[in-house]
């Protein structure tokens, strides 16, 4: 036995679980050794279930001879890897998923004959899948874009999908220019970059081109294009739909998903920052959130009006530019989403999940928006190409929870077809199959429908400007700074300067003083005249406070992460006591150390550091606080990446606590005076700090 004093190593050796504690090593014919786990460990099979004896040789002619295509193992293995890859979604394709439930908290059945909403406390699984739009696969997660946010229900009437987004309005009024818009976001054909950017000459030609983006725009340069996480994100089905109870009734419903968490985003600064220190923030925030416990949970909201409503609104319903505000219609809690189970495997359950609007279920319908309808094609078409073929239903994660019984069969991959003779309907067979159910299947809302058949927009649609201006107003300064900081990054990478003008001339028809702002950031020579808007802009809009980050703090640290840098021979009770503080607050700490060894405090405790200080920028974290010695300090002023750490804290508006010669180090940062929102923790308590951090930014740093 060669090498059997090696450490253990773990090893991938089963498809199920490893088990290390009794090894063998195995000798190929060249010499080499590879330890591999015998015992409990299941034995190692190819696809076709035959025991495989040598996973590290292919079968050769002789020990330096040509290898041999008998060799089934080795051809079945490189066959299946070469096939690993599906195309990804051509939008959307960076997401991030985890399995839940939906409960029942408010049972609506005078508006709904769906199964769910008829009883308080019916409790159903669900699946969430959040994501990027412009990106693909293995983009950076704080890309400036709108999040997809798409819940799937698997109700016990099949699985109900709101495929919704974090933003409540949309780019376009049609899906007829969707290739259009998502072409002009992606990467240039030609160059093949940038990459998960709008930031660039064809978005922003496209955009200036369509008025009907505006409203969207400003969402999209707004603090909820960049969100904290997908923890701190409202989530909106967007479309009007409806709901129709078991009369026949129908009335219009808006969704919202209000996250228990509150509302969070970064700092645009944050965001460039944090894509380069941790590419996958957002993922890696649900999958630590979950596995701690912290279940992320949103409460469903509908926002219910009738024909009546519709008819008096100033802008048209069908039109996915346009949200209704919370404060015109109030929004009703009828349910909650709890996400308590992170995936088993990626690529099963968050790449195949296929979400499709059309998936409704009875008691739920649509509405003419020309968007919806168009996706209701689209998800359809777009998921027989993702998954190969017609039976995409038939993987787990796709697959309805209820019974589930057709005539449908055969094709790619099928898993499960009709049992018996009947594949048909109507057949006179005494096992003949399902039927039509006239009572409780689906049945589309009858809504009556005529006109003429033409290419048309309806008139209402187009409003462009209204809603852009009741958003823009309705934020707070800091915000409405944000957004203006936005549209000059963005302009500013625009190499056209006739592609800047023409957006520009769209600012004074929503706020002339974004106009300005705008026009200055650029350093335009004069203003651009402004488009004239193809109906006249809707002033006095009554400000909508529910559309503002800021204006709706959470309050709380709970779920958020303090980083705190040490350095050895520090008071032991003083981490004890913050910790503590923290952690019942609802938050979490992370260690930082000049080493990811640790450090010893002055009673000799060792303290593990989960990073070393090169490695966590202050950016990764909601407040952050220094503890360290005058000599630790010492050394951390040596080091850029501590500087650059109490740096940004600082210019993020981060709280900060300090105890020791902690403050050094930001005077080393160049910050000499500090401020409300810098705490000394030597003489503050633990706990005053943490509610403090509550408010999660000091905005007055940066007034
Ligand atoms: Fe999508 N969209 N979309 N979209 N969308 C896709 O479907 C499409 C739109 C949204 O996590 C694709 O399975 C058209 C609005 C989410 O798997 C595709 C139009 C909203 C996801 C598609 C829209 C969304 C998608 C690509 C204009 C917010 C990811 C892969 C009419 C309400 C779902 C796929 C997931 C994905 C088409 C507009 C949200 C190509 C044609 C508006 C959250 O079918």
């Amino acid at each position: 036995m060669a090498n059997d004093t090696r450490d253990p190593v773990p090893t991938a050796n089963t498809q199920s679980g490893n088990d290390t504690t009794e090894r063998r090593s195995i000798r190929g014919e060249g010499g080499e050794t590879h330890q591999t786990p015998t015992g409990k460990t299941d034995r190692l099979t190819t696809s076709q279930g035959i025991p495989v004896s040598d996973n590290q040789n292919s079968l050769k002619a002789g020990s330096r001879g040509p290898v041999l295509m008998e060799d089934f193992h080795f051809r079945e293995k490189m066959f299946h890897f070469d096939h690993e890859r599906i195309p990804e979604r051509v939008v959307h394709a960076r997401g991030y998923g985890a399995h839940g439930y939906f409960e029942t908290t408010d049972a609506i059945p005078e508006l709904t004959s769906a199964h769910l909403l008829q009883k308080k406390g019916r409790k159903v699984p669900a699946f969430v899948r959040f994501s990027t739009v412009a990106g693909s696969k293995g983009s950076v997660d704080l890309a400036r874009d709108a999040r997809g946010f798409a819940v799937k229900l698997y109700t016990e009437d099949g699985n109900w999908d709101i495929v919704g987004n974090n933003i409540p309005v949309f780019f376009i009024q049609d899906a007829m220019k969707f290739p259009d818009l998502v072409h002009s976001v992606k990467e240039a054909p030609d160059r093949a970059f940038p990459q998960a950017q709008s930031a660039h000459d064809n978005f922003w030609d496209f955009i200036s081109l369509m008025p009907e983006a505006m409203h969207m725009i400003m969402w999209t340069m707004s603090d909820r294009a960049i969100p904290r996480s997908f923890r701190f994100m409202e989530g909106f089905g967007v479309h009007t739909f409806r709901l129709v109870n078991a009369e026949g009734q129908s009335h219009f419903v808006k969704f919202h998903w209000k996250p228990k968490q509150g509302l969070q985003s970064v700092l645009w600064d944050e965001a460039v920052k944090i894509n380069g220190a941790d590419p996958d923030f957002h993922r890696r925030d649900l999958w630590e959130a979950i596995n701690r416990g912290d279940y992320p949970e949103w409460e469903l909201g509908i926002q219910v009006f009738d024909e009546a409503f519709a008819d008096k609104f100033e802008f048209d319903i069908l039109d996915a530019t346009k949200l209704i505000p919370e404060e015109d219609v109030p929004i009703r809690i009828v349910g909650r989403l709890v996400l308590d189970r992170v995936v088993d495997n990626f690529f099963s359950e968050t790449e195949q999940v296929a979400f499709c609007t059309q998936n409704i279920v009875p008691g739920v319908d649509f509405t003419n928006d020309p968007l919806l309808q168009g996706r209701n094609f689209s998800y359809l078409d777009t998921q027989i190409k993702r998954l190969g073929g017609p039976n995409f239903t038939h993987i787990p994660i796709n697959a309805p929870k209820c019974p589930f019984h057709h005539f449908q069969q055969d094709g790619h991959m099928a898993m499960h077809g009709p049992s018996g003779r009947a594949n048909y309907e109507p057949n006179s067979w005494t096992e003949g199959g399902p039927r039509a159910d006239p009572e409780a299947g689906f049945r589309s809302y009858p809504e009556e429908v005529s006109g003429e058949k033409r290419k048309v927009r309806a008139e209402l649609f187009a409003d462009h400007y209204s809603q852009a201006r009741q958003f823009y107003e309705s934020q707070t300064d800091i915000e409405q700074g944000h957004i203006a900081d936005a549209i000059v990054f963005e302009l500013s990478k625009v190499e056209t300067l006739v592609i800047r003008e023409r957006l520009v001339a769209h600012l004074p028809n929503i706020n002339k003083d974004l106009a300005q702002k705008v026009a200055d950031g650029l350093g335009l020579k004069k203003m651009p005249k402004a488009h004239e808007p193809a109906r006249p802009v809707v002033d006095g809009l009554a400000q909508s406070p529910a559309l503002s980050i800021l204006a709706n703090p959470p309050k709380s640290f709970a779920g958020r992460k303090l980083g705190v840098l040490l350095t050895d021979g520090i008071d032991d009770s003083l981490v004890a006591g913050l910790e503590e503080a923290v952690q019942a607050a609802g938050g979490i700490v992370e260690y930082i150390a000049m080493a990811v060894g640790g450090i010893e405090t002055s009673e000799g405790r060792h303290i593990e550091a989960q990073q070393k200080i090169d490695g966590a920028p202050s950016v990764l974290y909601d407040a952050v606080t220094v503890i360290a010695t005058q000599e630790g300090v010492d050394e951390l002023k040596r080091m850029h990446p501590a500087k650059c750490f109490a740096a940004d804290a600082f210019a993020h508006a981060k709280f900060i606590g300090l105890a020791g010669a902690g403050k050094a180090l930001f005077e080393a940062a160049g910050i000499t005076e500090t401020d409300g929102g810098m705490i000394n923790l030597d003489e503050t308590d633990a706990k005053e700090f943490v509610s403090a951090c509550a408010d999660l930014r000091f905005w007055d740093r940066l007034k």
